[in-house]
């Protein structure tokens, strides 16, 4: 378990938040070599979940969705999606608890964005080494926000891609094997379907209008966190990874930060270029932050 992973996980995803923030919808690749200045909701939620684990040394809801509300109330401008304030609001305001599944409140069934799994990567780093715990903590962080299968089906297999990530150690990424993990891990149809048409794709080099066509690229749990482990699997280093994710446009600053994690957690920091570090807000935060969480996770084993 290297720290320059948890670091790359952590920083990865900032960057491809970043990167991905204000390009929604965009497709010139040409265009998305240079990160934004600000990072949004994505990574903001994340440093949530990464403070709640080293707070408590290991997962607490109540201390979660406290520690989620008081970074939403210090800046409720990073651009967070409809239901999770509501839910803060009702947590803080209707004493509501954070295991109620409160979206349920707000959509039919529960919400199926991909809020979730784009917050989860921490988890999948802290319990990297421990599967069936690491499905359970996965779904009880979600369902703070997120109790629809399909949320959290998607914050599984992106938390469960970045245990496979941050524990890779062959000389070389064998993408057939790491989609085969993720295919016989997953226990929904939907997911399992896309994970097959992933293979094809992957074979195919397919065309990025083939790849949004069948995988997807929107704000939605199972039109995103597939787009964002292709955007892994495609390429062959973490810049070409995370432009290609955002050049799939939609949701680019999720997909940017869902792949940034994977990625991060796969090559490490050190093969994050500089540019991109030098102008990432609260770096140095972020980095001490994975740095205390892997020495957690270490005094832990
Ligand atoms: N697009 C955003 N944020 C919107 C605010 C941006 C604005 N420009 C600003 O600066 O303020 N990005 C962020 O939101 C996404 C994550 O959203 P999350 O946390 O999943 O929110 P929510 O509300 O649970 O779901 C998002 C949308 O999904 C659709 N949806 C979900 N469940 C549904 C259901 N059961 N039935 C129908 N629709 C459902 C709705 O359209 C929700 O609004 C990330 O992209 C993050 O970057
Ligand atoms: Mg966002
Ligand atoms: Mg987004």
């Amino acid at each position: 378990m290297e720290i320059s992973r948890f670091k790359g996980c952590l920083l990865g995803t900032a960057i491809g938040d970043s990167l991905g923030a204000g390009r929604e919808g965009s497709f010139d690749i040409s265009e998305v070599r240079d990160i934004g200045s600000r990072y949004t909701d994505d990574t903001a939620m994340l440093i949530g979940i990464a403070e709640s684990l080293i707070n408590s040394r290991g997962f607490n809801g109540d201390d979660m969705a406290e520690i989620f509300i008081k970074n939403y109330l210090r800046e409720p401008w990073r651009g967070y999606g409809w239901g999770p304030p509501r839910i803060f609001n009702m947590i803080l305001k209707d004493r509501r608890r954070w295991d109620e599944m409160l979206d349920k409140e707000l959509y039919p069934g529960g919400s199926f964005g991909n809020g979730a799994a784009m917050r989860i990567a921490p988890i999948g780093l802290f319990y990297y080494d421990e599967p069936e715990k690491l499905r359970d903590v996965v779904h009880k962080a979600s369902i703070i926000t997120h109790s629809h299968e399909l949320a959290i089906e998607g914050a599984f297999l992106q938390a469960y891609a970045v245990s496979l990530a941050v524990s890779e150690s062959g000389p070389e990424l064998d993408r057939y094997q790491f989609l085969q993990k993720l295919k016989e891990s997953t226990r929904n149809r939907e997911y399992l379907k896309k994970l097959q048409i992933m293979e094809d794709l992957l074979k195919d080099k397919a065309e990025r209008i083939k790849v949004i066509k069948y995988l997807g690229n929107g704000i939605e749990a199972l039109n995103s966190v597939p787009a964002a482990i292709y955007s892994f699997l495609v390429n062959d280093d973490l810049e070409e990874s995370l432009v290609y994710a955002v050049s799939l446009g939609g949701d680019a600053d999720t997909i940017g930060a869902m792949t940034g994690a994977i990625a991060g957690a796969y090559y490490g920091i050190g093969k994050i270029p500089i540019r991109w570090i030098e102008r990432l807000e609260n770096r140095q935060y972020i980095e001490n932050l994975a740095e205390r969480l892997w020495q957690v996770k270490r005094d832990k084993k």
